[in-house]
C-alpha cells in the first residue's frame, strides 16, 4: 500500500472524467429531449374556443363562461383553470346529476379532434370574487389555463340571464341534462 502506482491513479482520474463526461452527455441529451417536447404544439396552441359568452351574474360576486372549446390537434387537452382581472377565482365545473356544481377534479379532458360545449346547466368556467359585476354589452377576458402550462385569452360577450338564470335551479338543469 505504500507504493502507490501514479499511472493506476491517473487512469482512475480519467475513468472518473469520463464518466463525468458520459453524464453530461446523457444530461444533455435529456435536455435536448425535453426541449423537442417543448417545441411541439402547447395545448393552448390545439384549441380554438367558438360561441363564449359570459353570464350577466344572477348570484352575488359569480358567474360562468360559456362556450364551445374544440381540441384541433392529435393529442389530448386538458383544461385546468384560468384567471380574470375581474374575477378572484377561475375554475373548471361541472353539474352533477344532482345538480350540484363542483370543481371538474384533473380538470376538463378534451380528447383530439373533440369539442366540449360549456353550457348552462352542465360544465362551465367559473368565476369567482368577481371584483365587479359585468353587464349586458361588456366583455370579460378570460386567460384559459392548460394542464401543460400553456394559456389562451379568450374575450367573450356579456349576455342576459334571461332564459339561463335556471341555471343554478337543480330542476332546470336536472332537465337540461335529460335532453
Ligand atoms: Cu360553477
Amino acid at each position: 500500500m505504500k507504493v502507490i502506482n501514479m499511472k493506476t491513479t491517473k487512469k482512475l482520474t480519467a475513468l472518473f472524467a469520463a464518466i463525468a463526461i458520459t453524464a453530461l452527455a446523457l444530461s444533455g441529451c435529456a435536455t435536448n429531449a425535453s426541449n423537442n417536447t417543448d417545441a411541439m404544439a402547447t395545448m393552448a396552441d390545439q384549441v380554438t374556443v367558438t360561441d363564449a359568452w359570459v353570464k350577466e351574474p344572477t348570484m352575488p360576486g359569480m358567474t360562468g363562461m360559456f362556450g364551445l372549446i374544440e381540441n384541433t390537434g392529435d393529442a389530448e387537452v386538458v383544461l385546468v383553470g384560468g384567471s380574470s382581472d375581474i374575477a378572484g377565482m377561475v375554475e373548471v365545473h361541472e353539474v352533477t346529476a344532482e345538480g350540484q356544481m363542483q370543481k371538474i377534479e384533473g380538470g376538463l379532458v378534451i380528447a383530439a379532434g373533440k369539442t366540449a360545449t360549456l353550457e348552462v346547466g352542465g360544465n362551465h368556467v367559473m368565476l369567482m370574487n368577481l371584483s365587479t359585476t359585468p353587464a349586458v354589452g361588456e366583455e370579460v377576458t378570460v386567460t384559459l389555463k392548460f394542464k401543460d402550462g400553456s394559456t389562451l385569452e379568450v374575450t367573450a360577450p356579456v349576455k342576459s340571464a334571461a332564459g339561463g338564470d335556471e341555471s343554478y335551479n337543480e330542476n332546470a338543469e336536472m332537465s337540461q341534462m335529460g335532453n
